[in-house]
């Protein structure tokens, strides 16, 4: 699953100032739609002329669409100076609308006295909600849980991973997006020191970032405070309409710089794989099998909630 979020000019609402016009002049907006979606857009409190072939019989509106990669233009004339204060201006598809992208049009005169109790800040608190959501598997060979909230800028994450054979990882992290592909994390990693063993379990912070790469493969790049270096990367990939495949490869060095390596070794080294198909069986399940080089093989159910 991923992050919901719209914007206009790369920034969602939050991320904006309002956009400062003069009644006294014509206000002409272009919209260039770059993406694959229809956006109905609205301009609360006036009638806009669309721009178009038909020049002095341009409509009036109060919602215009922009087609996918097409380019629309409206004017306005702050209702001939009776318009002043703040507008809204935001796409008409409500949930486009409650993840950013919006904006607020905002007349050189002084706000409206009975908007006092709505500061545009409640507004733009609408448009950066958390959302949260979670995914637990249970199969013959393993048992998972995934938790995420998340806003605009920042992200919390819970995982835990239990193999039946007695193997377990479970890690808690922040993350901070500096770019829509791009965050920085930190956090702390839960793990079985000895493989098939419970008993001795390792404790870590770790830090990193996390960037998801051309052709939509997670990288994530860390350091542990025993300061092991560890990449990974996974995909997921829809091969059919309800089938998808997935993989992950983990890769941590050790290079003794903390704890002592065995025997007078230098170096260190600990690589994981999973691999395995998954059919939706709706929206909320689905079934799946997978091998995993720590857990071994086996098939059970997913939950979406
Ligand atoms: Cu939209």
């Amino acid at each position: 699953m991923n992050r919901y979020i719209w914007s206009m000019n790369g920034r969602p609402l939050s991320e904006t100032d309002k956009i400062k016009i003069s009644g006294d002049e014509v206000t002409r907006i272009t919209y260039n739609n770059l993406t694959m979606m229809h956006h109905p857009m609205h301009l609360h409190g006036h009638f806009f002329r669309v721009i178009n072939k038909n020049g002095e019989y341009s409509p009036l509106k109060h919602t215009i669409n922009v087609p996918p990669m097409q380019e629309v233009t409206i004017e306005f004339y702050g209702n001939n100076g009776d318009e002043y204060g703040d507008w809204f201006l935001h796409c008409h598809i409500l949930y486009h609308m409650n993840s950013g992208m919006d904006r607020i049009i905002s007349y050189d005169t002084p706000r409206d006295p009975r908007m006092k109790e709505h500061p545009v800040s409640n507004l733009i608190n609408e448009t950066d909600p958390f959302f949260t959501w979670s995914l637990v598997d249970v199969a013959s060979h393993m048992a998972s849980f995934d938790f995420v909230a998340s806003n605009i800028r920042n992200q919390f994450n819970v995982s835990a991973e239990y193999g039946w054979n007695e193997n377990l990882e479970a890690e808690v992290t922040y993350e901070r997006y500096l770019h829509d592909n791009l965050r920085i994390f930190g956090g702390v990693n839960v793990e079985n020191e000895m493989e098939n063993h419970v008993d001795e379990i390792s404790t870590t912070a770790i830090a990193g970032i996390r960037f998801l790469t051309p052709y939509l493969f997670n990288l994530d790049v860390r350091i542990d405070s025993k300061l092991r270096p560890q990449i990974s990367l996974s995909r997921e990939i829809l091969i059919f309409p309800r089938t998808a495949i997935f993989g992950n490869y983990e890769y941590q060095a050790d290079f003794g710089w903390v704890d002592e390596l065995p025997a007078g070794d230098h170096f260190n080294k600990e690589s994981t794989w999973s691999a395995g198909v998954e059919y939706y069986l709706s929206r909320d399940f689905s079934l799946m099998g997978s091998y995993d080089s720590r857990f071994g093989a086996g098939g059970g159910l997913s939950a979406r909630f």
